[in-house]
């Protein structure tokens, strides 16, 4: 019942936007245009092909103008759009540090959002180099109620920064790093009914709680080479770094950033983010994209201040369109080696389809993502996992967002591997934000769950259990 009502309130987090957009006052409604086309990838008449670069004006250019208009007043969100500004500086490259497509697309690792999507980032230039920064920091306190819950105040988030150059042959360096306080939560990471993953102690596998992130999250480089207006590829390699697989990773993806919980679905759609190894070569032609990762299989162990090592002994492949600027797509498959560091002996195959929508609203945003995944593990078990999450942003205010999401599991009856069941979870939550400087706010936030255990569960779980969380959060960039 909750269920539904929540599902229900997720997707309706989208119903009074569309009725209210039509209402858009005329003053506005002039500007963002592009509400009332899905994108068609042409150039519009009335603007004429812009500045001097040479020959890298391409269609996606509308969806760079309304990205930029979905951000208004915000001064550094106009600096979002360096590159192409930078562009009169006789540079070969504008766009994307990954090929020949707007920044906005961009999101964690070489993957994919819509075009249209917020892009948060500090922006300075320093000699031929554009660096980016970009912090979010939460403050939580988590209760998580049953038998199996538990209480804890803690820190997660990240501090990202990027460093790119151009050259005028058409190339991108870019170099990126992100760091977690997660390791200062302790090894046991935090109470989360129904999440599992990774170990705390070596021993243990780490069950209804989720595992800090390693405080090295990303180091990566990648280097990108413009074929033509449309055509590109590049490298990326990062020690730790995000292999080609899944949508964004939850803390970057534009229906999930804003919520300090990480989906229970995160070790079938997104865990490998952290993957110690990686190595990704891709092709992007206009709004298509292939890329082939080879990457180290192995889950990060209960040391969250190393850097891991070992032999990039697994694949994944991931195809990503995004068919207007409104859309991102992605399937993709892994076939990943030794995973977990408590069961050496079992591989898996990973599947993955997502599809993320966004669009602009009132003064802000709404989004929503549909995500897919299958584990088919070397034992012969199949797993299946699923996701529905939106985000609405009305103003640059408050936030709105909702999640639910199912699991197929063995893991969290109490062995290791016991019986398959299933387990849903759905949350909703709100933060509100008080901006204390053009690059800088403070938010106060909250979220409420709750838990369906499956019937031969009841015990272990006491029945159906809810959750909550409170949260400040310090957002730079
Ligand atoms: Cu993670």
């Amino acid at each position: 019942m909750f269920r539904t009502c929540t599902l229900a309130a997720t997707l309706l987090l989208a119903g009074p936007v569309y009725a209210q957009e039509h209402a858009h006052p005329p003053a506005q409604a002039a500007a963002p245009a592009p509400q009332t086309h899905d994108h068609a990838p042409a150039p519009q008449p009335e603007q004429p092909p812009q500045q001097t670069h040479d020959g890298d004006h391409h269609p996606m250019h509308d969806g760079q103008m309304q990205h930029g208009q979905m951000q208004h007043g915000q001064m550094h969100h106009e600096m979002h759009q360096g590159p192409d500004e930078h562009a009169g500086h006789d540079m070969g490259a504008t766009g994307s540090a990954l090929g020949a497509y707007p920044t906005g697309r961009d999101a964690s690792g070489t993957s994919w959002q819509p075009d249209v999507a917020e892009h948060g980032g500090v922006h300075a230039m320093a000699g031929d180099w554009m660096l980016m920064g970009h912090v979010l920091l939460n403050g939580v306190t988590d209760w998580q109620d049953g038998p199996q819950g538990d209480e804890k105040t803690f820190l997660a988030g990240m501090i990202m920064g990027a460093a790119r150059r151009d050259f005028s042959n058409g190339g991108a360096l870019n170099l990126r790093a992100m760091l977690a306080p997660d390791p200062l939560m302790g090894k046991r990471g935090y109470p989360l009914t129904f999440a599992s993953g990774e170990t705390a102690d070596g021993v243990e596998p780490l069950v209804d709680r989720q595992h800090p992130h390693d405080l090295f999250m990303e180091l990566s480089a990648s280097y990108s080479h413009r074929l033509s207006a449309t055509d590109s590829v590049f490298v990326y390699a990062g020690l730790p770094g995000e292999p080609a697989f899944g949508p964004p990773a939850f803390m970057h993806r534009l229906t999930a950033m804003d919520s300090p919980e990480a989906p229970i679905t995160h070790h079938w759609l997104d865990s490998t983010h952290i993957t110690f190894g990686v190595l990704t070569a891709g092709y992007v032609h206009d709004n298509m994209k292939l890329e082939v990762s080879r990457f180290r299989g192995r889950e990060p162990d209960e040391e969250r201040y190393d850097i891991e090592t070992g032999a990039l002994d697994s694949t994944a492949v991931r195809a990503s369109w995004n068919p207007t600027q409104n859309w991102s797509l992605q399937i993709s498959w892994a076939d990943v080696t030794s995973p977990e560091q408590l069961a050496p002996d079992e591989d898996e195959t990973r599947w993955s389809a997502s599809a993320i929508y966004a669009r602009p609203v009132f003064d802000g945003h709404w989004a929503i993502t549909g995500a897919l995944a299958r584990k088919e593990r070397s034992d012969g078990v199949d797993l299946d996992a699923w996701l529905v999450e939106a985000a609405l942003k009305p103003n640059d205010a408050w936030t709105f967002f909702g999640r639910v999401e199912d699991i197929q599991s063995d893991e969290l009856g109490g062995d290791h591997h016991g019986p398959v069941e299933d387990f849903t979870k759905a949350s909703l939550g709100a933060i509100h934000d008080w901006r204390v400087h053009e690059n800088a706010a403070i938010g106060l936030g909250g979220l409420v769950s709750y838990n369906w255990a499956p019937d031969a569960l009841n015990a272990r779980y006491g029945g159906d259990q809810p959750g909550a969380m409170a949260f400040v959060r310090l957002k730079i960039g």
